[in-house]
Formats: structure tokens, C-alpha cells, sequence
């Protein structure tokens, strides 16, 4: 059997997108504890850890005002942008922007980039990964799209279902987002079904 590489994509973890933000997704928050032990296990089983951020211009067609759909949130460089406080960044965290091309709603981790300006797939490759884990915020925008992206990349992908929170415009979108990625091919996982491929240690929990 190829020799398989786990990683954890955490999406979109940002102070505008939990209660008090411009766009909050309901319990957004909630997510925050789970990722960390979610951190914590890939760290300790040696897996890269990968956090996407949403990063507009202040002016793009994503928002309301040019003709999108959204009201403004994650302006760069304001605190709206910014990671969770209480979300637990490794000070080596590979960081991937998007969205920062006013022309794009960059809804997929897939259209960002490193600082180094290298796309994600291209990063992933290089590490290795050949599993990717995701959570974070919306089960029915970013994380959607980066998990349907990730499967046309030919990643195996797995949806933790306790970590994810959608926005829910219309009622049921995520539901009908999670019947939509694992048609796709996604599985879904919890803390408590995980199972890390390519570990460098047994995970034990
Ligand atoms: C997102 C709506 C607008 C997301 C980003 O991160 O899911 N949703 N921009
Ligand atoms: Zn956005």
C-alpha cells in the first residue's frame, strides 16, 4: 500500500465570522475548542497543520456594495481578520490567503496561497499530504468548496463533523452541503472516530 500522509486544514477561523462579527456564523465559536485539540493531535503525530483565512480588499465583488453577495468582513488587516483569539496558531503555522483578489469570492482554501506566494495544492504536494482533514467556517461556503476542491485534486478528504459550523442562508444549506461532499467522495470523522494516517506516532486518545 502507498504510503498515505495525513494533515489538518482549518478554515476560515476569524473574529467576523463568530457571534459579534460582521458575518456571524451561528456557534461559530464553538469550533475554536474542538480545532484545538484537532492542532494538537496532528502536532503530536508530527502531521502539518494548514489555516486559511479569508483576506478582502476593501473594495471587491464579493461584498454587497460591488455587486456581491456578502457585507463586508475580513477586511485585511483589520481585527475582523484576524484569527480567533482563543484559536491555538502555532507560531510555525503554514498560513494560506484568499480572497484577496477583488475579482474573486475565493470561497476554496485551494485559490489561496502561502506567504510564499505558492498555491495550497502545490504545497501540499510537496509535504506530502495525501489525506486532508478539514474544519472550521462555513460548512456551507469555505469549507464546502475547499473540501470539493480538495477531491478534484485526487486528496482523500474527511469532513470533522464537530468542528464545522455553516451560515445557513437559506435553512438546511448545511446539510445539504455535507449530503453534497460526501456524494462527492468526502467521509466524515469526529474527536472521537479519528484515526490519523501516516502518523509519526500512534495517535492514542
Ligand atoms: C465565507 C462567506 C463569505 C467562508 C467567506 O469562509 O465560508 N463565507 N466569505
Ligand atoms: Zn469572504
Amino acid at each position: 500500500m502507498a504510503e498515505r500522509r495525513a494533515a489538518l486544514l482549518v478554515v476560515d477561523v476569524q473574529n467576523d465570522f463568530v457571534p459579534g462579527g460582521a458575518l456571524p456564523v451561528p456557534e461559530g465559536d464553538r469550533v475554536v475548542p474542538v480545532l484545538n485539540e484537532y492542532i494538537r493531535r496532528f502536532r503530536e503525530a508530527g502531521l502539518p497543520v494548514y489555516f486559511s483565512r479569508d483576506w478582502h480588499p476593501e473594495r471587491t465583488k464579493h461584498f454587497k456594495e460591488y455587486g456581491g453577495a456578502w457585507p463586508p468582513h475580513c477586511v485585511q488587516g483589520t481585527p475582523g481578520a484576524d484569527f480567533h483569539p482563543q484559536l491555538e496558531v502555532p507560531a510555525d503555522a503554514v498560513i494560506i490567503t484568499k480572497g484577496a483578489d477583488p475579482e474573486e469570492d475565493a470561497y476554496s482554501a485551494f485559490q489561496g496561497r502561502t506567504p510564499e506566494g505558492e498555491p495550497f495544492a502545490e504545497r501540499l504536494r510537496r509535504d506530502g499530504v495525501t489525506d486532508l482533514y478539514v474544519g472550521g467556517l462555513a460548512t456551507d461556503y469555505c469549507v464546502r468548496a475547499s473540501t470539493l476542491d480538495a477531491l478534484k485534486q485526487g486528496l482523500r478528504v474527511t469532513v470533522l463533523l464537530d468542528a464545522v459550523r455553516g451560515v445557513d442562508v437559506q435553512p438546511g444549506d448545511s446539510e445539504r452541503a455535507l449530503a453534497e461532499m460526501r456524494e462527492a467522495g468526502a467521509a466524515t470523522a469526529t474527536l472521537e472516530t479519528l484515526r490519523l494516517e501516516g502518523a509519526a506516532t500512534p495517535s492514542t486518545s
